[in-house]
């Protein structure tokens, strides 16, 4: 059995959760942050079977796009530019994390 940890952006957030339910898959959804750009994002927990590995990962990259956000960067204590420089960055389609379960109890 894997775990899957997928981070994915707020917007495709609900279009991954119908998909996966609809093609039987349990997953748990948790509200999260990314560390650099510190927006909300979501990431899902997907415990599947080994051979149903790529269905999950077919269906998540099929529901996220990737997008352009801004970020505007602090100032660098120091500087005597104090303004902020917002910078783009591309974010997504999804992150993913397949990591192998040793156990897997539900009682
Ligand atoms: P954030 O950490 O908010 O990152 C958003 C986007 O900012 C990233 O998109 C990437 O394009 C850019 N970025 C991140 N760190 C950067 C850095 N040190 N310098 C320059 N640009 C940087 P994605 O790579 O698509 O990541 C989307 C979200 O997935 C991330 O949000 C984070 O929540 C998660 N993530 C990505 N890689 C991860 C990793 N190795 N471990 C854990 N979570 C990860």
């Amino acid at each position: 059995m894997k775990l899957i940890f997928a981070v994915v952006n707020n917007d495709d957030s609900t279009s991954v959760a119908g998909a996966l339910t609809r093609a039987g898959f349990s997953a748990t959804k948790l509200a999260t942050t990314g560390g650099f750009l510190r927006a909300g994002n979501t990431t899902f927990l997907i415990g599947v079977d080994d051979h149903r590995v790529n269905d999950v990962i077919d269906i998540i990259a099929h529901c996220c796009k990737s997008r352009n956000q801004t970020v505007t960067e602090p100032p660098v204590y120091g500087n005597q530019d104090f303004s902020s420089i917002p910078v783009e960055v591309s974010v997504g389609g999804a992150t993913v994390f397949v990591t192998n379960v040793e156990r897997f109890e539900k009682l």
